[in-house]
């Protein structure tokens, strides 16, 4: 033994047990225990340990997730249990008909099910032999697999020592996948180098396990979750699956905490609702809802078939990717004038709906996906996001297949179009003369952000304009029930919500009317902290009237001064806004909006004085004040209220539920107020 060599064993154990401890808190509980930095200094210290003592190393340090060198091809595992698969539903009949087979075969009016999303990666055995994890392989055939133990090492959260009791030997079963967040991160990794990217985080998760070099999978972002047993000796089995997965917990493997517990069939399908509704919010890829009877006793009178067992199935959800052929190309003008391109498809059933367009963003979008008219796509629908064009399927394209150019007249008033540089993006410049522009810039004032109008709708706004009802935002507060009830298929009652919705939309707020104006690049946010900065409409008027004349200045800096001085505004936004209300068409049309009785209160503008004065802030999440008001309160003792948090923040109000905004915060290291904090500062004397 080397001189020290006890101490020296003491610590590595040390260090050991804290590098594992906090792998398990961070990648198996989600509760990170120390950030990454000591993280690193800790495994650098093991590893300087391990380095001047070889005999210290062990095969479950933490040191050695990428321990073995690349080792050429895969050796065949047999599987002592064979890995089924499992027999799938595809509706509710099919999930119900298993259900009736099982209630049947066991003799019961209702069985207790364990409910487990159906992850989207890669089925995996996890041998363990006295709590050591010594062999991890694929599902294969599901007789023989392929060994993958060294790649199956890098990740963190498969623990490679099991905690507390374990048996001679167990064998884990569950799923390697990728998440969302790491799969974006991956892509554009590979993208910036010039690598090829993946489709899916399926296929990203299958590459990741298949590298001959483990140090390369080790960079790749990879989860797991378990959910089955495979063989096992000197283990005495739980009663239930619920168990079984609390035994997995306990010896700190990553279990799926959406899995859940359902008596009778009903609660499973009530399961899979409100999986199916969370699906598009989850950090991962899901493509159904495994069903497996919770009792294990009860599986083994049910059985198992050749390829899979009888107490379980898979419910898939409908497929979010689907093939079809892309027919034509159209553009469509949007609110601004931007002209985009929109996929005529074969109609095709994706994602629980008959899908027959789907967006295809911008020109420099189909290049990059190389889209040709003619070509066979992957059409993607998730949830309720609209459908788009997210490949080609490029040894299916006929040789008649046409490439896609911009037009160069708008497709809705023939205008020549304006072409940017590189000649793709292309806008028509008729502004509201262009009846395309003129529907989306309606829409647009009259959606619930905006003026929130109710009942006006896409297609009665198309028949107002279609009839010469309406040309510009304020003819809308002209239309009356007896011309509503002259249009087709309008009764009394609904004419008259109508006009009453829009009488009600008359009395507004500053930011609302900004942002409904539908001035390019004035959002929601920005329209907002305009409203607050200046107040009262004629000023905002006044700043951009004055802030015209230094539209020539040479140096950035000197121009737009006045509209530059408001938070979140720079100098493209102020361009915009300059340009807007230069024009004296905008301005007589927000006069006659005026004049059709649409008002506003002017908003209290940041006082100069006030105990806050020269202070930025955000509002996010629940106050116990309605946000408008809490945002009065700031003003009114002289802060500003911002939409986004930048540097420039001074403070951050989080309320209850506060998301990204907080986590910003803390990152930039700004001040994160509580509500009471809030009242104080409020209360504080104006600083002299
Ligand atoms: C997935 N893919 O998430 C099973 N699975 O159980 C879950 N797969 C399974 N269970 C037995 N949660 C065979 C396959």
């Amino acid at each position: 033994m080397k001189p020290g060599a006890s101490d020296s064993a003491a610590r590595a154990a040390e260090l050991r047990r804290r590098l594992t401890d906090a792998e398990h808190a961070y990648y198996v509980l989600d509760q990170p225990q120390m950030d990454d930095a000591e993280y690193d200094a800790l495994l650098r210290e093991l590893q300087a340990l391990e380095s001047a003592d070889p005999e210290l190393v062990r095969p479950d340090s933490p040191t050695q997730r990428v321990g073995g060198s690349p080792s050429g091809a895969f050796a065949p595992v047999p599987h002592r249990v064979p890995m089924r698969s499992l027999n799938n539903a595809l509706d509710e009949g099919e999930f119900l008909s298993f259900d009736r087979r099982v209630c049947e075969g066991l003799g019961r009016a209702h069985v207790t099910y364990m409910v487990e999303p159906k992850l989207d990666g890669l089925a995996v055995n996890l041998r363990y032999e006295h709590g050591r994890f010594v062999q991890g392989a694929t599902r294969g055939d599901g007789q023989t697999g392929e060994d993958i133990t060294a790649n199956l090492r890098t990740l963190r959260s498969l623990p490679l020592r099991l905690r507390g009791q374990a048996p001679p030997m167990v064998e884990v079963r569950g799923e390697v996948f990728m998440p969302h967040a790491g799969f974006a991160r991956l892509n554009a990794e590979q993208a910036a180098r010039g690598d090829r990217t993946f489709v899916n985080p399926r296929n990203a998760a299958a590459g990741a396990l298949r590298q001959i070099d483990p140090q390369l999978t080790a960079q790749r972002p990879l989860q797991l979750y378990v959910y089955a047993l495979g063989a096992s000796d000197g283990y005495t089995l739980p009663a239930t699956q619920q168990a079984l997965l609390a035994q997995f917990r306990d010896w700190g493997l990553p279990v799926n905490p959406l899995n859940a517990v359902a008596e009778g069939a009903d609660a499973c399908l009530a399961c899979y609702e409100k999986l199916l509704a969370q699906r598009p919010q989850l950090p991962f890829d899901i493509d159904g809802v495994v069903y497996k009877v919770d009792a294990l006793a009860a599986r083994e009178e049910l059985g198992e078939l050749a390829r899979a067992p009888r107490w379980a199935i898979a419910y898939k959800f409908p497929a979010e990717e689907a093939q079809t052929r892309l027919l034509d190309v159209e553009f469509q003008v949007g609110r601004t004038g931007a002209i985009t391109p929109v996929a005529r498809l074969a109609p095709v059933f994706v994602g629980g709906a008959t899908v027959s367009n789907a967006t295809l963003h911008n020109l420099d979008e189909i290049r990059r996906k190389d889209i040709h008219i003619g070509d066979t796509v992957i059409v993607r629908r998730a949830g309720d996001v609209i459908p788009e064009v997210k490949a080609v399927v490029i040894d299916q394209r006929p040789t008649d297949a046409r490439t896609i150019d911009l037009p160069s007249q708008c497709p809705a008033c023939r205008s020549e179009v304006e072409r940017s540089d590189d000649a793709v993006v292309a806008r028509c410049p008729a502004g509201l003369g262009c009846p395309a522009q003129l529907h989306a810039a309606l829409l647009h004032f009259v959606s619930r952000r905006a003026l929130d109008i109710e009942g006006i709708g896409d297609k009665l706004m198309q028949q107002l304009i279609d009839h010469g009802r309406v040309a510009e935002p304020a003819d809308l507060f002209a239309v009356t029930a007896e011309s509503l009830m002259a249009l087709e298929r309008m009764g009394e009652k609904s004419a008259a919500n109508r006009v009453a919705a829009l009488d009600k939309a008359k009395s507004t707020t500053l930011a609302r009317l900004l942002y409904g104006l539908g001035i390019r690049d004035v959002g929601e946010r920005t329209a907002d902290t305009l409203a607050q900065h200046f107040g009262r409409y004629e000023a905002l008027l006044a700043a951009c009237q004055a802030d015209a004349a230094t539209a020539g200045e040479e140096k950035d800096k000197d121009r737009y001064p006045r509209l530059r001085a408001v938070a979140d505004v720079g100098p493209e936004v102020a361009k915009r806004l300059v340009d807007w209300f230069s024009d004296p068409q905008k301005q007589a049309m927000v006069q006659r909006l005026r004049e059709a009785g649409v008002h506003w209160p002017d908003v209290a503008v940041a006082s100069a004085e006030g105990p806050l004065s020269g202070r930025r802030f955000v509002i996010t999440g629940t106050l116990p004040e309605a946000r408008d008001a809490v945002a009065a309160r700031i003003t009114a003792a002289g802060g500003q209220v911002v939409g986004s948090v930048s540097r420039k923040t001074d403070y951050v109000v989080a309320g209850e539920a506060a998301g990204s905004k907080r986590v910003k915060a803390e990152q930039l290291g700004v001040t994160v107020l509580g509500w009471e904090a809030l009242l104080k500062l409020l209360d504080a004397p104006t600083p002299v």
